[in-house]
């Protein structure tokens, strides 16, 4: 068992939520994208696209999360200094796209849906951000640190150019950060429907983030077939 200094217990919302979806964990990771990285191989339209969808998805994230910093389920988990992504994205699109990027960039359709039901939570449910903040945040922060280096290693990166989305300069400990991350989202106070409906939209979370996954390498398949025609 992990080492934490809060004794955590089943009935705490950080242990039911990894409980309840841990099999949509082993999907995700086992996505073509996720794959190819943990091959140690990912390419450059991968990770172009893949950005192109975090852009939106953190756009419309964490704009959800500033509309609802003072929700009573929200605020706990509010931390725009040291999680906050849109920027660092922004910085990464212009990177490979150049100053225009916001004419170029593509965002497959699953993007959009996820997206859309972003915002729709973010009006309609705002308590429900906590399961996407989580799915998010605390994935980055796990196996974030491992896919940048895969990331730089692969497309050979210098000087962390194009790479910020995996940089949190202000969380100097992702454990530590991630043990109080749980200790709050342990901390809100939820009634029993409630909590069946955020831990329904956590695996929901990991399910537009595998069809994102999917209908982008779905776009990177078609786009490699269409450049090797060319070369033939
Ligand atoms: Fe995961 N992850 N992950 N992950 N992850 C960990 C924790 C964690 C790993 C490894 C690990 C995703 O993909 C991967 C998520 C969410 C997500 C470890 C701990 C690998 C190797 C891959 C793929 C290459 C994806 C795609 C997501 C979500 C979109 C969360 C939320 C957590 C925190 C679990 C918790 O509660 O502590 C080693």
């Amino acid at each position: 068992k992990m080492q934490t200094q809060v004794e955590l217990t089943d009935s705490d919302l950080s242990e039911q939520i990894k409980a309840v979806t841990k099999d949509s964990h082993v999907r995700a990771e086992n996505t073509e994208l996720m794959l190819a990285y943990q091959r140690g191989n990912v390419s450059l339209p991968q990770y172009k696209l893949l950005l192109c969808s975090l852009y939106e998805i953190y756009q419309a994230l964490e704009e959800a999360l500033d509309n609802n910093s003072n929700h009573p389920s929200v605020a706990p988990i509010y931390f725009p200094l040291e999680l906050a992504r849109l920027e660092s994205v922004e910085r990464d699109l212009e990177h490979f796209y150049g100053q225009d990027w916001r004419e170029k960039i593509v965002v497959p359709a699953a993007t959009k849906i996820y997206a859309h039901r972003l915002r729709q939570i973010g009006k309609d449910n705002p308590e429900y951000l906590v399961a996407h903040a989580y799915t998010r945040y605390l994935g980055d922060l796990s196996g974030g640190q491992v896919l940048g280096r895969i990331t730089q290693k692969s497309l050979g990166l210098k000087g962390g150019e194009g790479l910020s989305f995996f940089s949190f300069p202000g969380v100097s400990s992702p454990n530590l950060f991630k043990q109080l991350y749980r200790s709050r989202m342990n901390s809100i106070e939820l009634e029993e429907e409630e909590r069946k409906g955020m831990l329904q939209e956590a695996v929901r979370a990991f399910e537009l983030n595998i069809q994102v996954f999917d209908d982008l390498q779905k776009m990177v398949s078609v786009t490699e077939r269409e450049s090797e025609l060319m070369h033939t």
